[in-house]
């Protein structure tokens, strides 16, 4: 076997396989959730997994907190996704939490999870209680959540027909940044040379993915916000902000602001960045991004703030508007780096 065959997954992985191979069996519903705000691995990961259940004769419902971005409409059975702020459960069913691990990330009211049964299935560490209820399958090696998906099913013989393949393939670009993230492995290109041999369209499915913006309205708001972008001289921070005035003003919203974060990071004399962007209900939205040889874990930095991520990508949310909460994010932020 040459390395790039060997499963991802661990020995210790194998045995919470068997496990959740066997809580699956038990169960005929299940209600699948992932994070707030779902970037295209969360979207492709819950599809993957909601058609696969189909496949094996079982039900299964998708839900998401927030709107997703329309550029994620491609995704086969995108419309199947339930938006909606009280998630309408299928009963007796196994809760799936997908590209995150805990009911504090979904967005909805943790109370409505309690005592449920669940699986966790991610690429996200994060230092949580364990939850005695939820078994974990966290596999931070992986790119994406998709990755780990494809794994489990080829190890359990789950079914991935093409409209699978190309939930799973969507996650992996979109995480890896069609490869061109520092997360991309040996192993995410024999994944998707697997998914290519199943049939899936990678020209297709990068287009659509990261299809030219056509808003006039999202370029004038990206300039502003580029035209705002400091670089603290202390911290090395490069920062930037979004308000709902901002957004009002340039008839934009909060979906045409991704990828932005990522400009940002490129800035050549920051060690990291931050965007601060004010949601809609009252929040204060933070995104950081650092690169590897700048030796900043922004990770550990979310974390302060109740967040999580990578050390490379992560994100917090604050009560408030900018204006009054930046000051004390900034100086939480440069306390947090001196713990580093
Ligand atoms: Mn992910």
């Amino acid at each position: 076997m040459d390395f790039l065959s060997k499963p991802i997954l661990t020995a210790k992985d194998n045995l919470l396989l068997e496990k959740i191979k066997r809580k699956i069996s038990g169960f005929q519903n299940f209600n699948i959730f992932t994070h707030k705000n779902p970037d295209g691995d969360a979207i492709g990961s819950i599809l993957a997994l909601c058609q696969i259940l189909a496949a094996k004769g079982k039900t299964a419902r998708t839900f998401i907190f927030d709107s997703a971005d329309e550029r994620f409409s491609f995704f086969p059975n995108f419309e199947k996704i339930k938006i909606a702020r009280k998630p309408e459960l299928l009963d007796n069913a196994l809760i799936i939490y997908v590209d995150c691990s805990s009911p504090a990330r979904t967005g909805f009211e943790e109370n409505s999870f309690a005592d449920k049964e669940g699986i966790a299935i991610d690429h996200h560490l994060v230092s949580e209680q364990e939850d005695p209820n939820v078994i974990k399958i966290i596999n931070s090696a992986a790119s994406s959540t998709a990755e780990v998906i494809f794994d489990m099913a080829t190890q359990l013989n789950w079914p991935m027909d093409v409209e699978t393949s190309t939930c799973l393939l969507g996650g992996l670009l979109a995480d890896t940044g069609s490869f061109q993230h520092s997360n991309t492995s040996p192993k995410s290109f024999r994944i998707v040379s697997l998914l290519i041999k199943k049939g899936v369209n990678l020209k297709k499915t990068a287009e659509q993915l990261f299809k030219k913006r056509e808003f006039d309205g999202s370029l004038k708001i990206w300039g502003k916000v580029l035209s705002r972008v400091s670089v603290d001289a202390q911290t090395k921070m490069a920062f930037s902000y979004v308000s709902q005035d901002d957004l009002k003003k340039y008839n934009s919203n909060e979906d045409e602001l991704s990828g932005l974060i990522n400009l940002l990071a490129g800035i050549p004399e920051s060690r990291f960045s931050l965007l601060l962007i004010e949601t809609k209900f009252g929040k204060v939205r933070g995104s950081m991004r650092s690169e590897l040889y700048k030796g900043v874990d922004v990770a550990k930095i979310a974390q302060a703030f109740g967040g999580g991520g990578h050390k490379l990508a992560a994100g917090f949310e604050v009560e408030g508007k900018i204006k009054d909460k930046e000051k004390e994010i900034k100086e939480k932020i440069a306390e947090e780096l001196l713990k580093q």
